[in-house]
């Protein structure tokens, strides 16, 4: 099969394996290779074992990792869900496919790699959180969650109406999930996107992991209490969990006669679509904490400090809950005899804030949310198992599903297969720099329009709008945690001025211009 030679010169010599992955296959007598992408949303990386021990156990995760492979450096382009999944059909920065901002449409029309896929002969689909406008097209089943979805009783958009499911999100998307892999067509290879909603706001744990975590105490992030010293897009956010976090709507405090702007909502919405079953368990649960914080009368740093303590407890449990499922797709693979020959990709549609900088949601190009976790467990005739250290961004799945597919990528796509990064090819010539670009504002959380590069070491900002034109520099090496703005420090200004121009070089090589700000 002909392909598509991309940006770089290690991949120009792909290998037996990828061409012998898709139709190609039959002919050799190797089993054709499955993609299962399971994708969660607002999964912070801080809160996966493999990745970081500080807060919770994710058992399932770590084997898919201790069996296959973690990215290390692994990056969004855009932090936020709709532009995510654009970037993800497409592998394509959020101004070429069109979805800059999580209000924009999706042009469903344009080219997708499921389609692709599907037209190499595989049987696709996609079940949960599509969160793009219109219906998905490329696949052979889908059922989706109407925009964000809800926790309990979900609502699922498919092909003959909406329907609702009783049981909670998580387990119901699984459960559709392993439906799919049971009744395919066996003789095709198939290509499954598992989307859920969990963990994204507001956190609504399974009835059965309730209990999980209550009691745990967890350490605070250094610069929690953060005051956004020369960094004024920083300061000017509405995503703080002091400020910004609902004691009744995000944390649960209904009835506790706290200050709430949107309790009634979930009162009414997430919690008051429970069935009366789920809501006395779900009762018998938060009513002593609600007792206990009406007593307590929090004030000042220790009403911000127990906001954090719930916040994370309950965001935890929802892992808890994503952990135990994936654990549930693993063991069908087994039984099936389907491990072998199926790649398995575990990731984000962004990264979160677990309390850095004050805050929870995404948004920044700072490092917790433009990170994502990213697992892959192999097919057996990919060899590379440990960690991989390269850059990558999340417009390489779409080329890298070709890739592994045998499909052509068509040199429209931005983004560079995985694949040599999976065999154990030399990649000395791999990217050195990143792009990134945040477009959603005026929006929710009040979060800048910014663009910047990053490098392994370094990161340069641009933030920009009617009411902010800055820069903002980080040695990541000596200042992780992005405290310290380096912009306009003498001892930076060689730095600058090459940042800057590498900066413009990939804009130039993503065919970004101005009018597209
Ligand atoms: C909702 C949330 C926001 C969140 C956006 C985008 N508010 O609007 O907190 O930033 O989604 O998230 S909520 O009151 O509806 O929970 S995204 O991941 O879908 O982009
Ligand atoms: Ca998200």
């Amino acid at each position: 099969m002909k392909r598509t030679i991309q940006l770089i010169p290690v991949l120009g010599s792909l290998s037996v394996t990828a061409v012998q992955a898709g139709s190609d296959v039959k002919e050799s007598g190797e089993k054709p290779l499955n993609i299962i992408y399971i994708m969660t949303d607002d999964h912070a990386q801080q809160t996966i074992s493999c990745y970081d021990k500080r807060y919770n156990r994710t058992p399932n995760l770590d084997r898919l990792a201790s069996e296959g492979v973690r990215f290390t450096n692994s990056f969004v382009c855009n932090s936020i869900s709709g532009p995510s999944r654009a970037v993800l059909m497409t592998g394509k920065h959020s101004h070429k496919n069109g979805m800059k901002d999580n209000s924009c449409s999706f042009d469903n029309d344009q080219q997708t790699f499921p389609k692709l896929l599907q037209k190499a002969g595989y049987q696709t689909a996609m079940i949960g959180k599509w969160h793009l406008n219109g219906t998905p097209q490329g696949f052979d089943y889908w059922e989706i969650l109407p925009g964000q979805g809800e926790y309990y009783n979900p609502d699922f958009i498919t092909k003959d109406g909406t329907k609702r499911n009783p049981g909670y999100v998580t387990n119901v998307i699984t459960d559709k999930g392993i439906h799919f892999l049971e009744n395919r067509d066996k003789n095709k290879p198939f290509c499954l996107l598992l989307h859920h909603k969990a963990v994204h706001r507001i956190w609504m744990s399974d009835l059965k992991d309730l209990d999980a975590y209550e009691g745990k105490k967890f350490k605070m992030p250094k610069n929690f209490w953060d005051e956004y010293n020369g960094r004024e897009a920083a300061g000017k956010q509405e995503m703080s969990i002091d400020k910004n976090m609902d004691l009744v709507y995000d944390l649960k405090m209904k009835g506790s006669g706290a200050k709430t702007w949107y309790g009634e909502s979930f009162v009414k919405g997430a919690y008051g679509r429970m069935d009366e079953e789920q809501k006395r368990i779900w009762d018998a649960h938060y009513d002593p904490i609600i007792k206990k914080f009406v007593e307590d009368k929090l004030e000042g740093k220790q009403l911000v400090e127990w906001k954090y303590q719930r916040y994370m407890t309950d965001y935890l449990k929802c892992v808890k809950s994503l952990d135990d499922n994936i654990g549930r797709v693993y063991d069908y693979l087994k039984k099936n005899d389907l491990l072998s020959n199926t790649l398995i990709v575990y990731t984000s549609d962004q990264g979160f804030y677990m309390g850095e900088h004050g805050w929870f949601d995404k948004r920044f190009m700072y490092e917790e949310s433009m990170r994502t976790p990213l697992i892959m467990r192999l097919p057996e005739r990919m060899k590379k198992r440990g960690t991989v250290k390269e850059m990558v961004q999340n417009i390489d799945y779409a080329p890298t599903f070709l890739d592994l597919a045998g499909v052509e990528i068509p040199s429209d796509i931005q983004g560079m297969s995985l694949l040599p990064l999976l065999e154990n090819k030399k990649t000395d010539h791999w990217r050195n720099a990143l792009y990134y670009h945040y477009y959603e504002y005026p929006g929710e959380h009040a979060v800048r329009r910014h663009y910047g590069i990053r490098t392994e070491r370094y990161k340069l900002i641009r933030f920009y709008g009617a009411d902010v034109n800055t820069w903002e520099l980080y040695d990541l090496k000596k200042d992780p945690m992005e405290m310290n703005n380096l912009y306009g420090n003498e001892q930076y200004k060689d730095r600058v001025v090459t940042l800057k121009a590498e900066l413009e070089a990939l804009q130039k090589q993503y065919d970004i211009k101005e009018s597209d700000y």
